[in-house]
């Protein structure tokens, strides 16, 4: 998962490229990275880290203009390094960047071709340098001395027909414009609005609404699936369906905890999906335990809140804030000759005792994926001195990887891939484990006014919308990160705040 960002400004964008990132910071904080362009020439500052380390007031005196595009990198097996940061960037036709959010499914194939056919150079692994080569590729096939809107828009339909995958895009083509694209299957979320100043109109592009809402912004709309905008650099904005079957699946995780609350995606308010959540599982409770004995809920900071809010008000219990998050918690430095050292949960968390002493506690999370936090996270309720601990998460049981961008663990680190809820709950030390069930999601976050052809909810069911994930697509991806989880336990230990 990452987040991207496209400004057509009216003068110097690089203030609002940085703020906009920081926006989107929950997106990615591995990498960030902005280009901007001035007078047909581009200024580029990437590098791994969070945006206000990686931007230093010498990086944004030379990042001049009022186009450009950034991005942060959520870490994704096997593309950690700062050469991994985007945007990415070539030369021809015309220097153009690009910075993505998503996965490509076809990336093999399409490096093949892209070195046997199309005769060029990629310099790294990242499927953002594929996508931005194929459509350098196509765009140089139209023959132009200078692009038009329809050369953009027949490069962006010959992207779509030739890659697989989730992907949300932004581009820059110095000198010309910035363009904005979303997967036929409208996977991965953009949007895009405008805002009025008094020396004309401006455009963002970006991954959430909020990114626009905090920056002055009004929301135009979301790109349909397969749908692409191009703002030229003078302020005409122009948009087109480039797919020929388009249909909308977008990624419901974003609803259960990748999206900040304040985002509207396709229509739908995250906050309102999580608030109907939290209602759904409350139902679930009563259904499955009318005469339940929980004495009070209690959220694991942060995205559950609000789930939990609802659900302890529909059940007419107390809700509780029983734990307390450390926001400013700080790197681990690894010494010469130390072994892997690892924040625990506890640095990050901490109890508050008077709310679980003799109390049958109902612990709320997004989701579990690993199970190892939300293990030690029980422990540590049963330590401040609860009788019974209870868990519910907010999400089904996380079973099977994802293949469309979100950075998931090896299906056999997935701790409910393969065992029943009972498993589960015996594993993490729960007295009572509930999932929410997936129709209830699918309605949280569906069952509202806008009406969505079908949601990805492939790391629930595994069923993947794009129809062409095989056992060796998912083996292969599986031997990536089994790879890339030894090399990192090797390596170093780093934070995972995501995880937490
Ligand atoms: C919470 C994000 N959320 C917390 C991510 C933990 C799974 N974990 C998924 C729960 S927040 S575990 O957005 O950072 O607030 O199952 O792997 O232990």
């Amino acid at each position: 998962m990452c987040g991207i960002v496209g400004i057509v400004g009216k003068s110097n964008i690089n203030q609002a490229l940085y703020d906009a990132l920081t926006v989107l910071q929950h997106r990615g904080q591995d990498a960030a990275g902005m280009v901007t362009s001035k007078n047909g020439r581009l200024f580029l500052r990437k590098d791994n880290g969070l945006v206000r380390d990686v931007f230093r007031t010498r990086h944004m005196k030379e990042l001049v203009g009022h186009v450009g595009i950034g991005h942060v990198r959520y870490p994704t097996a096997g593309s950690s390094s700062s050469a991994e940061a985007q945007p990415f960037y070539v030369n021809s036709p015309y220097g153009i960047t690009l910075a993505h959010n998503g996965n490509l499914t076809n990336v093999e194939q399409l490096a093949k071709e892209i070195y046997q056919s199309d005769l060029r150079h990629m310099n790294t692994n990242s499927d953002s340098e594929v996508l931005l080569n194929v459509f350098a590729h196509e765009l140089s096939q139209r023959g132009q001395l200078q692009p038009n809107e329809e050369d953009v828009f027949a490069a962006v339909s010959r992207v779509h027909d030739r890659c697989r995958g989730g992907y949300a895009v932004v581009a820059m083509i110095t000198g010309y414009g910035v363009l904005g694209f979303r997967d036929p299957n409208g996977i991965r979320p953009i949007v895009f609005g405008q805002r009025h100043t008094d020396d004309g109109v401006e455009y963002m592009i970006a991954s959430e609404s909020v990114a626009l809402d905090v920056l002055g912004f009004t929301l135009i709309r979301d790109l349909a699936p397969g749908e692409a905008v191009y703002i030229t650099e003078d302020g005409q904005l122009h948009t087109r369906q480039c797919a020929t079957h388009p249909k909308l699946n977008p990624c419901i995780f974003e609803h259960v905890y990748l999206a900040r609350p304040d985002s509207i995606i396709d229509g739908v308010s995250v906050y309102k999906a999580r608030l109907r959540m939290g209602e759904k599982l409350a139902d679930k409770i009563l259904r499955e335990r009318p005469d339940h004995d929980i004495d009070v809920v209690i959220p694991i900071p942060d995205t559950s809140r609000t789930s939990a809010l609802e659900l302890a008000n529909r059940l007419g219990v107390k809700y509780r804030e029983g734990f307390v998050k450390n926001r400013y918690i700080g790197r681990t430095f690894i010494m010469p000759g130390q072994a892997e050292r690892k924040k625990s949960v506890r640095q990050k968390l901490n109890a508050i005792e008077l709310e679980f002493r003799g109390k049958n506690v109902m612990l709320v999370d997004d989701s579990i994926v690993r199970g190892t936090t939300c293990k030690q996270i029980i422990q540590m309720a049963r330590e401040a001195g609860a009788k019974n601990v209870y868990f519910c998460s907010a999400a089904p049981a996380v079973r099977y990887p994802n293949v469309y961008g979100i950075d998931m663990p090896s299906v056999h680190e997935l701790i409910a891939h393969n065992r029943s809820t009972e498993e589960v709950a015996e594993l993490i030390g729960a007295d009572w484990l509930l999932y929410q069930d997936l129709d209830d999601l699918i309605d949280s976050v569906g069952g509202g006014k806008i009406k969505i052809d079908q949601f990805d909810c492939a790391v629930f069911n595994g069923e993947y919308v794009t129809g062409d994930i095989d056992e060796h697509y998912l083996q292969r991806i599986e031997n990536e990160r089994n790879d890339s989880a030894l090399s990192q336990q090797q390596v170093n230990a780093t934070i995972d705040l995501h995880n937490s």
